[in-house]
């Protein structure tokens, strides 16, 4: 996956005196593995449910609990055809075998199809690792979480040593410029912004200049949800992108599209509207944490063709983590280790 360059290309420099994150909480840091358990919470819960064992007790048959998990599954919005799919494949691989220790069998077959779903969604990302400045688009929905994940991706490249500029694409809203400029000052980085109602591509094309001018090696560009004026929202990105390019060869290297996870399969259709105008790179799948409707990373793997490259854990920073399908697996289905 393209974000392999941020590991790769580790430099020595220190991080800046004053910690981004500390500011904004100050409890025990917990593992990764209990943050990815936290935020999958609700989904593990609904999966669990076929599972249980009242339900086993009262289950007549192999069949009933199939009809059991093809509702979870479509009620984590999986997406009907994926979760008959998914069902089908079960069906099949379990004829033939005894019933001793069906659950395991069953739950051990489940993670398999779930994983490969994943893996789907995991093809290589085109572009040079290696661009600088890498120019990295956020687009979305209104409300979709692109500001906040711009913020937390950021947190975690400066924590990585890298230089990274923020440039306020949202001119759309004041409170948006705002928004970002607070949480360039938290983090204490540098920010690109006009004035509220001023073109979006001016910024983009003024943040662009003042990365390369500047030599920094990451540029972050937060876009509007919505727009109130006569131009569409998919115009004016096609036009952000345009300018993009034109100011550095190959750029953007990076479209990521920010996707809540609790608009379930809405999520898909939106994410199809999107890849009309230009191609994506990669998803952020945010607010994993509120929603048991996160079944739908499953169908972001198996029917868009981009991968989940990041996923929302929480509201705070370090709710953020690179997506990993074995670390999501894990966390709806095993125990906890510690
Ligand atoms: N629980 C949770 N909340 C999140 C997450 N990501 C974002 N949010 C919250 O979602 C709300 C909207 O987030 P924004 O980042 O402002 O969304 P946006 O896409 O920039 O919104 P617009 O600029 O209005 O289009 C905020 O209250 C965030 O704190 C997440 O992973 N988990
Ligand atoms: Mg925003």
């Amino acid at each position: 996956m393209a974000l392999r360059f941020w590991q790769r290309k580790k430099k020595t420099q220190p991080d800046s005196a004053s910690p981004p994150v500390a500011d904004t909480r100050t409890p025990a840091p917990i593992t990764k593995d209990a943050r990815w358990r936290r935020g999958l919470t609700r989904l593990r819960d609904l999966l669990r449910r076929p599972f249980d064992a009242s339900s086993e007790q009262s289950r007549q048959s192999r069949e009933a609990f199939f009809s059991d998990l093809e509702e979870v599954l479509i009620q984590a919005d999986v997406g009907v055809e994926t979760s008959l799919q998914v069902i089908d494949r079960l069906r099949a691989g379990m004829s033939g075998k005894s019933s001793q220790d069906e659950a395991e069998a069953l739950r051990s077959d489940l993670k398999r199809e779930l994983r490969s779903l994943l893996e789907r969604g995991e093809q290589p990302v085109e572009g040079s690792d290696d661009a600088c400045p890498r120019v990295i688009l956020v687009v979305g929905v209104n409300g979709a979480g692109k500001t906040t994940s711009i913020a937390k991706l950021a947190a975690r490249l400066k924590k990585e040593g890298k230089t990274v500029l923020l440039v306020a694409g949202d001119t759309f809203r004041a409170a948006a410029i705002e928004q970002l400029s607070i949480w360039a000052e938290r983090l204490g980085l540098e920010i690109i912004k006009h004035r509220a109602g001023a073109p979006p591509s001016a910024v983009v094309f003024d943040g662009v200049r003042a990365a390369v001018a500047r030599g920094v090696d990451v540029v972050l560009i937060d876009t509007a949800g919505r727009l109130h004026t006569k131009t569409s929202l998919m115009e004016e990105l096609k036009k952000i992108h345009r300018v993009i390019g034109r100011e550095v060869a190959g750029a953007p290297h990076e479209v990521l599209l920010v996707l809540d996870a609790g608009t379930g399969q809405n999520a898909l259709s939106q994410a199809r509207t999107f890849q009309a105008a230009f191609p994506l790179t990669g998803v952020i799948l945010s607010k994993m944490d509120g929603s048991a409707k996160g079944g739908v990373a499953l169908a972001v793997g198996s029917q868009l063709g981009v991968p989940i490259q990041y996923i929302g854990l929480g509201e705070q920073l370090e709710d953020f983590e690179v997506f990993s399908p074995d670390d999501f697996i894990t966390a709806l289905f095993d125990q906890p280790t510690e």
